[in-house]
């Protein structure tokens, strides 16, 4: 795919309906620092997933879920292919309760097999969705587990074996946001739609028939599929109308490949409260928050001010390394956004006139196990690498590995023993930053380059991103489910890399 096939995102601005308005209305595109302003720049409402409860049937919470093909109208007037999850697109919010026995019909409609998994949800294997759990044209395939999670968001996106950028680029993901007694309590902002929202945040690109069709180059193989047009929860330049003073947004990295560095237009503060898989133990204030493909962070924003603003993704500074340098060694490869220099303007939000009042929230937010480093039974090392040369072809098994092993679903590659606390040490000899995801369990980082983690990463993970010539060390404990059968992934969570075979599996016994 040559440049020229994708979509120019400016051209296709002066073209498009979305942006007569904001045109005619004689503005431009924003400007990190030239946003300071009431301006109304975005002109569609931001789409709320649908919020899914379940359905109480005797002790059990049932959630029935159709991955299915549908089209979608990114573009005023034009129809884009996609898929979702009851739905054109994404899917619904899946609501469920630390303890909840919960059963997923999951239905797949879409003509070929994929498979859902629940990302970084603590359940046995056989039901965790991956590449050994594929769902073929028609079935449904039902898990069943219990929550056994602190309060914190989640996800569910396809995990096939080959396939999972594919489908995920297509539009199969959702959120899952689990609650607990602690969570409940809360003086938090809860209204779910009102002033507590999930923002599955990604990117694509589209051709010029407004089709969004996945044709990796041997480029985006390498680089990851970035696209140049910023979405959140599948809508293009959305707006949302704050009626409360304080925001609570659940943000989900949903892209293939990008790391967004977060922030807002007028450089306001925020404060982060959760991880991927907990609260931190108390709000951390800032200005920016990275987060790489798979992760979440939960942040809480006062909208007073007078202005409306934008959450954005800050530019890319330094470039991707098919360019040269690695710059800040941050980004990987991604020339659309570069070319133009400009920031990812996901979402405006725009302070209603009379908002309402919030209580301010709470400085103790939760208590986290801390795992004790003396404790542990094992360690084990995980090299992530690329073979870049002309002489690295992809489809050879060794472009993207994993201590030199390129994923190979008949083999698996530790055995960890039922309840052992171990210490994973993470490394990458690459020139990309790769973001390591492990199923099963949430894990506490000890380290980077042997210091201690930022306050921002002091709570439960399950994927953390790790740089070039970086040094990652973190604790877990893998509890609860062995099974000699079925292992658990781990792999990087750029999807054209874990695709291209930087994925490796283990087994709790
Ligand atoms: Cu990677």
């Amino acid at each position: 795919m040559s440049k020229l096939s994708i979509f120019n995102r400016r051209s296709f601005l002066k073209t498009s309906a979305l942006s007569v308005v904001a045109l005619s209305a004689g503005l431009v595109l924003p400007k990190l620092s030239a946003f300071a302003s009431a301006a109304k720049l975005h002109n569609n409402p931001l789409a709320i997933p649908a919020l899914d409860m379940g359905t109480k049937q005797g002790n059990k919470t049932i959630f029935n879920l159709e991955i299915q093909n549908g089209e979608t109208e990114f573009f005023k007037g034009v129809k884009t292919k996609t898929r979702g999850v009851n739905g054109a697109l994404l899917g619904p919010t899946l609501r469920m309760k630390n303890g909840d026995d919960v059963q997923l019909n999951v239905k797949n409609s879409i003509g070929e097999t994929t498979t859902l998994h629940w990302h970084g949800l603590h359940i046995p294997a056989k039901y965790d969705g991956g590449p050994h759990q594929p769902i073929k044209h028609g079935e449904t395939w039902s898990p069943e587990f219990t929550i056994m999670q602190k309060a914190a968001n989640f996800w569910y996106h396809p995990h096939l074996m080959g396939k999972t950028a594919e489908h995920v680029w297509q539009g199969i993901a959702g959120m899952i946001i689990v609650d607990d007694e602690e969570s409940e309590k809360l003086s938090l902002p809860k209204e779910y739609g009102v002033d507590d929202i999930p923002l599955v945040l990604q990117d694509r690109r589209f051709f010029k028939d407004g089709s969004m069709t996945y044709k990796p180059s041997r480029h985006d193989i390498m680089a990851g599929m970035i696209g140049d047009v910023p979405l959140a929860n599948g809508t293009i330049e959305p707006y949302f109308e704050a009626k409360k003073q304080l925001l609570r947004l659940r943000l989900l990295n949903g892209a293939n490949a990008s790391i967004y560095e977060l922030a807002f237009s007028d450089n306001r503060s925020f404060k982060q409260i959760a991880t991927d898989g907990s609260m931190l133990e108390k709000p951390y204030e800032i200005n920016s928050i990275i987060l790489s493909p798979g992760e979440r962070a939960e942040i809480v924003v006062d909208v007073s001010g007078g202005n409306n603003f934008m959450l954005l993704s800050k530019p890319v500074e330094g470039g991707g390394m098919m360019g040269g340098g690695m710059g800040s060694g941050m980004m990987g490869g991604s020339s659309s956004r570069e070319e133009y220099g400009i920031p990812f303007n996901f979402l405006e939000i725009r302070p209603a006139e009379n908002f309402q009042k919030s209580p301010s929230i709470p400085s103790k937010l939760t208590n986290i196990n801390w795992l004790d480093e003396k404790q542990v039974d094992k360690e084990r090392s995980f090299l992530m690498s690329m073979q870049m040369g002309p002489m690295a072809m992809l489809g050879s098994g060794k472009s993207h590995t994993i201590n030199g092993k390129s994923m190979d679903m008949k083999r698996i590659d530790e055995t960890i023993k039922l309840d052992d606390i171990e210490i994973w040490e993470l490394s990458n000899d690459s020139n990309f930053a790769h973001p390591f995801h492990v199923h099963d369990v949430q894990f506490q980082i000890l380290s980077r380059n042997g210091k201690k983690p930022h306050a921002g990463e002091r709570g439960l993970k399950d994927t953390v991103l790790v740089n070039p010539n970086e040094i990652v060390r973190f604790i877990a404990k893998f509890d609860d489910f062995a099974d000699e059968k079925y292992p658990y992934m781990y792999h990087c969570h750029i999807l054209e890399h874990e695709d291209a075979g930087m994925m490796g599996q283990f087994l709790v016994v």
